[in-house]
């Protein structure tokens, strides 16, 4: 199963500057020579790969891309400033294509080291001034060159996605309301035959600007390790994530007894995934309690208390957070504890 974060961008690099055309004049000179500067080349636009990204998705955002012109010269000979470069930071793993006017693409480049990069676009040189004109024959040429256009083109990254992220939880526990509320984006699924339970991939930016993938582990439930419901197959999708989030319906504490209800459901999937493997399972996790706008004022230190007491016993070394998908509350801490430990990882490429 293929996952891939795809954007297509339109860049264009930078124009050199305009060669100037300037006769010297100075008090005791009565006729000055050409004295006119050559423009500024005009900054490139590159591509260059870092470990630091994992996403595309700054480029969702903005799709036009524009290195500086390069300054015009001026007189006393004065060379125009070359324009900036502008790079294009994308995750380590991504492919660039050209794009004609008709669609026809082309590798122009596969970035799969980090630091690696490639010139997407050049800029235009800078045109001559009319200093560079003056010739035996020609003491006085008026004469200077405009600079070379930058060069432009359409280009599609594209970036094998792996998940970071894995979401697990029983039917019902508010996992899909969850990706949906956190995801900025869904990723393009490639090479899987379409089913209503697929995994779902969610890209997801935490407030300080750094994207993360997200999966949705649908049918997770008792047995699912022996490949009851479709659940074998979506803990196979794990085993390459980073890191785990546990979700649990809390609103089982707002009854009678629910305390061991919400023991019983947070268990049944820590010994699917013990069973499926040791290794999955020891992987750092974040137990979400869902669904905390159910509670109401009167209940609600009660249940919070419940809550670490629960999560303190059954699983002391991870960190929790009472959460609800439909008001957005309590999330954010979570997501920055995930980027945290992504932080640690360099991005990896799926063959
Ligand atoms: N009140 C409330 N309902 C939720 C919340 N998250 C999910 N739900 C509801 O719980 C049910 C199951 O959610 P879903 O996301 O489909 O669970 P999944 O089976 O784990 O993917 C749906 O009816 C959701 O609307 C929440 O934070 N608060
Ligand atoms: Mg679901």
């Amino acid at each position: 199963m293929k996952f891939v974060d795809e954007v297509t961008v339109a860049v264009k690099a930078g124009d050199g500057g305009a060669g100037a055309s300037h006769f010297r004049r100075e008090k005791f000179v009565p006729r000055g020579g050409p004295d006119g500067g050559d423009g500024g080349r005009g900054g490139s636009v590159i591509v260059e790969a870092t470990h630091s990204k994992r996403t595309l998705l700054d480029f969702r955002y903005q799709s036009r891309w524009e290195a500086e012109n390069g300054e015009s010269g001026s007189k006393n000979r004065k060379f125009g400033k070359d324009g900036a470069d502008l790079i294009l930071s994308v995750p380590v793993g991504t492919e660039i294509f050209r794009q004609d006017e008709n669609g026809r693409e082309e590798p122009v480049g596969d970035l799969a080291e980090d630091g690696a990069r490639s010139i997407i676009a050049r800029g235009g040189i800078g045109g001559r001034g009319n200093a560079r004109f003056k010739s035996a024959t020609n003491q006085a040429p008026r004469h200077a060159q405009s600079g070379r256009k930058g060069e432009s083109g359409n280009f599609r990254l594209s970036l094998k996605l792996l998940a970071d992220v894995g979401l697990l939880g029983l039917p019902n526990a508010g996992k899909s309301t969850l990706l949906s509320r956190i995801s900025a984006a869904k990723p393009k699924i490639g090479d899987y035959p379409f089913t209503t339970r697929e995994p779902q991939l969610g890209i997801v930016k935490t407030d300080s600007g750094k994207s993360f993938v997200v999966a949705d582990i649908p049918g997770l439930i008792e047995g699912a390790h022996l490949g009851k419901g479709l659940g074998l197959q979506f803990l196979k999708h794990v085993e390459r994530t980073k890191v785990l989030l546990h979700l649990v319906d809390l609103s089982p504490l707002l009854q009678e007894g629910g305390e061991e209800v919400l023991r019983r459901d947070l268990r049944t999937i820590d010994e699917e995934l013990q069973q499926f493997s040791e290794e999955v399972a020891a992987k750092p996790r974040f137990l979400l309690f869902s669904k905390s706008d159910l509670l109401s004022e009167a209940h609600r230190a009660e249940v919070l208390e419940k809550v670490s007491e629960i999560a303190a016993s059954e699983f002391p070394s991870a960190p929790f957070a009472v959460i609800s998908s439909v008001s957005g509350n309590g999330i954010s801490p979570c997501l920055q504890w995930i980027s945290d430990i992504l932080k640690d990882y360099s991005n990896e490429i799926l063959e």
